[in-house]
């Protein structure tokens, strides 16, 4: 270890030790604090509410791991249930009894996946969603919308939210102009984009596949009727409708924003996060005469030796069957005073500012008028938002690293964290302030 006296780690050596043999020092860009700047936080562990640092440190966690930690980090009955996984194997690369009782608690709470498929990561659950809705309509393109994420399989990383917002990225080298040419990006909350994308092209395309909510370039809210619209387009020219609820998922109700908000039917799902409890573990789920296309059973080929894996379901049948309505209830009333705190904290600094939210999902995007779309979410002050996040750091605050991201609170957030962070939001203001 990098170590500046026998007991405190120099993060700074840690950080340049770990840029010689890990590219840019993390395994997934955002952790880099590239648009915020500075050292990241290197974390040892994690409880409840809280991550230290390598040196010990504490700090108000307000990322969640991106969402898993719904009940907060290491909830004591998670772990006992991973641990005692893992006493009887760890992976076995055959079925087992806990993903037919980990598919049908996901069932129960999202009912349009009738049939469900478990796999590691969100991207794979995405990816093997279009592969799926190209193998049921025999199409080729994709529609996607500006600024929303899903995973970074190489059709879905045009115009992407998340790191490529981050690093300010239209897309990403090495994709082929193939795999680019069959996505078409359309802007969010745009029905009538939609309609013309369809109207020139409509038999060719196999799906649109659209955030539940998108919370990769900071939370933005559907415009009403806009998820039931794509629905009905899609509907009319046979085209199928895919909701990517890897983040929203078992985060936002127990049922997910499928839950929440009614009146439309989409064809596929797709999870991750929660799902898997902090372990990694994702899924996609639908209309059962789409997914009996998968293989064995039908010819659209997806496969994976570590999917459904011991471990990882143990800890998602847990956290499912302890995500009551009192955890959500706890984790909405949270959400609510810690925006309206720093709503408030930054109306006091005079700063230029929108809290947005969908259920308990919320983000703070630094201009002043409401945010519908991608060019939206750009056009505001980063600048400002990296002053914030460094003071709320500095005071105890770990923020997601990013304007364009989502910010999470867990079932472990208590009045003490909350009043943590609101003894850090006015001086965090005054910097978001100062120029
Ligand atoms: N894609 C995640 C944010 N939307 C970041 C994942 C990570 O860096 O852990």
């Amino acid at each position: 270890m990098a170590a500046m006296n026998d007991h405190t780690i120099d993060m700074d050596r840690l950080f340049a030790r770990a840029k010689g043999v890990i590219p840019g020092g993390v395994s997934s860009p955002v952790r880099a604090f590239g648009s915020v700047g500075g050292t990241p936080v290197f974390v040892a562990e994690a409880k409840g509410a809280h991550v230290f640092d390598v040196n010990g440190r504490d700090y108000v966690d307000l990322v969640c791991s991106w969402g898993p930690a719904l009940l907060g980090h290491a909830h004591p009955q998670v772990v006992e249930a991973v641990q005692r996984a893992a006493a009887k194997g760890l992976s076995f690369g055959a079925p087992t009894s806990a993903e037919v009782e980990l598919a049908e608690l996901i069932r129960s709470r999202v009912p349009v996946a009738e049939q469900v498929r478990f796999v590691s990561t969100g991207t794979e659950a995405t990816m093997t969603a279009l592969r799926l809705a190209r193998g049921a309509t025999g199409r080729d393109k994709i529609v996607k919308f500006a600024g929303l994420y899903h995973g970074h399989s190489d059709a879905l990383l045009a115009a992407a939210g998340s790191g490529l917002a981050t690093q300010g990225l239209p897309g990403s080298a090495g994709v082929t102009r193939a795999a680019a040419g069959d996505t078409i990006v359309v802007d969010y909350n745009d029905v009538d984009a939609l309609e013309r994308v369809f109207a020139e092209a409509g038999d060719e395309i196999a799906c649109v596949i659209v955030e539940a909510v998108p919370c990769n370039m900071g939370v933005v809210p559907p415009a009403d009727g806009f998820n039931a619209a794509i629905r009905r387009i899609t509907e009319q020219h046979g085209a199928l409708m895919i909701v990517d609820e890897v983040l929203t998922g078992f985060r936002v109700g127990p049922g997910g924003w499928l839950g929440i908000e009614q009146g439309y039917t989409p064809d596929l799902v797709t999870f991750g996060k929660v799902v898997g409890g902090g372990m990694p573990l994702a899924a996609l789920g639908g209309r059962a005469e789409i997914m009996q296309l998968l293989a064995p059973v039908g010819p659209v080929y997806q496969a994976g030796t570590l999917s459904g894996n011991p471990l990882a379901t143990a800890a998602g049948i847990a956290t499912l069957q302890l995500a009551d309505a009192d955890v959500y209830a706890h984790v909405d009333r949270i959400s609510a005073e810690l925006q309206g705190l720093v709503d408030d904290a930054l109306t006091s600094a005079g700063v230029p500012h929108v809290v947005q939210h969908a259920s308990n999902l919320f983000s703070v995007f630094f201009r002043d008028e409401p945010v519908r779309n991608y060019a939206d979410a750009q056009a505001q002050d980063t600048a400002a938002f990296g002053r914030f996040f460094h003071s709320m750091l500095a005071q105890g605050v770990a923020l997601p690293p990013s304007a364009f991201e989502a910010w999470f609170v867990s079932l472990a957030h208590d009045d003490h964290a909350v009043s943590r962070i609101a003894d850090a939001l006015p001086a965090a203001a005054r910097a978001a302030a100062t120029k």
